[in-house]
């Protein structure tokens, strides 16, 4: 109940912040950060989204706290344009009940004109649940017509209907950290999420594993001929003022 009645004050008040995570390629350079958002409350100290961003779709604010994180996210890329830093991409959750308005279009092109980036700097990541809405679809599409890249977050994790794989404009797939195999996991498991690594990569899909927590997890992916790695062998969530030295160290 708390959750609910301090969402909207914690927008208003800036309690609510963009923790970055890196995305790293097979090298182990950063080639994007995942924005992931974060709740410091004056009253309750740190709350999870696990146990916010749902209340925020039930209630409808889910299209405030989203607009706030895409701000927040064009900040971020202007300040790496800044550096010199614009081939790291910015990636944003964007719930599919953000998406029932063609406004959501115009909104996110005049977050990106005020901070003079482009949309290619910008990686939408949605569940694949949206692909399953005919009106949703269609936003998707026109948001790739402008420019933005669309991933597909937590595949695997739902139906994995492999229908979401036949859009165009589908270019990266999350795959599931539920999908990587464990040391002792059996013949399954692999054949299962290798075969869906080479099936995105015939597509022309960029293939991102994320939940690396070990080495062994980190050598599987590049072995599985996957191009995108995240996780917290890499790194942890943290600030775009901590990250920057570090992304301009191996640049
Ligand atoms: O780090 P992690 O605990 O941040 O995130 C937990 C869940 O919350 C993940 O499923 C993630 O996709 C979701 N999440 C985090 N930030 C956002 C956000 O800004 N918007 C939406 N819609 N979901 C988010
Ligand atoms: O659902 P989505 O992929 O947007 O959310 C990413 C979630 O995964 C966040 O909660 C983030 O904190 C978490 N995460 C990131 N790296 C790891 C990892 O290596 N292991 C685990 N278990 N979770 C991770
Ligand atoms: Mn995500
Ligand atoms: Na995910």
């Amino acid at each position: 109940l708390y959750v609910e009645q301090g969402l909207l004050d914690a927008i208003i008040n800036h309690e609510l912040y963009a923790a970055y995570q890196p995305i790293v390629d097979s090298y182990g350079n950063i080639v994007a950060l995942e924005a992931l958002c974060r709740w410091k409350s004056q009253e309750i100290g740190d709350i999870h989204p696990d146990s916010f961003i749902p209340i925020a779709e039930e209630t409808g604010l889910i299209n405030e706290l989203g607009l706030k994180m895409l701000r927040e996210v064009c900040i971020a890329s202007s300040l790496l344009k800044e550096e010199g830093l614009s081939h790291v991409k910015v990636h944003v959750n964007v719930s599919i009940l953000q998406l029932n308005s063609t406004e959501l279009v115009k909104q996110f092109m005049s977050f990106l004109d005020e901070f003079s980036i482009s949309a290619d700097d910008i990686v939408l990541e949605v569940t694949e649940s949206a692909m399953h809405d005919i009106g949703t679809r269609r936003i998707l599409r026109e948001l790739a017509a402008a420019g933005f890249t669309i991933a597909i977050d937590d595949f695997g994790s739902g139906y994995a209907s492999v229908s979401e794989l036949t859009e165009p404009y589908t270019h990266i797939v999350k795959m599931d950290k539920s999908l990587l195999p464990a040391e002792n996991s059996g013949e399954t498991k692999r054949v299962i999420i290798d075969t869906l690594i080479q099936m995105c990569s015939r597509l022309g899909k960029s293939v991102l594993l994320e939940g690396i927590e070990t080495e062994a997890h980190a050598n599987f992916a590049r072995q599985a001929g996957c191009d995108l790695m995240q996780g917290f062998l890499f790194s942890r969530p943290k600030t775009i003022n901590e990250l920057l030295p570090e992304i301009r160290e191996q640049s």
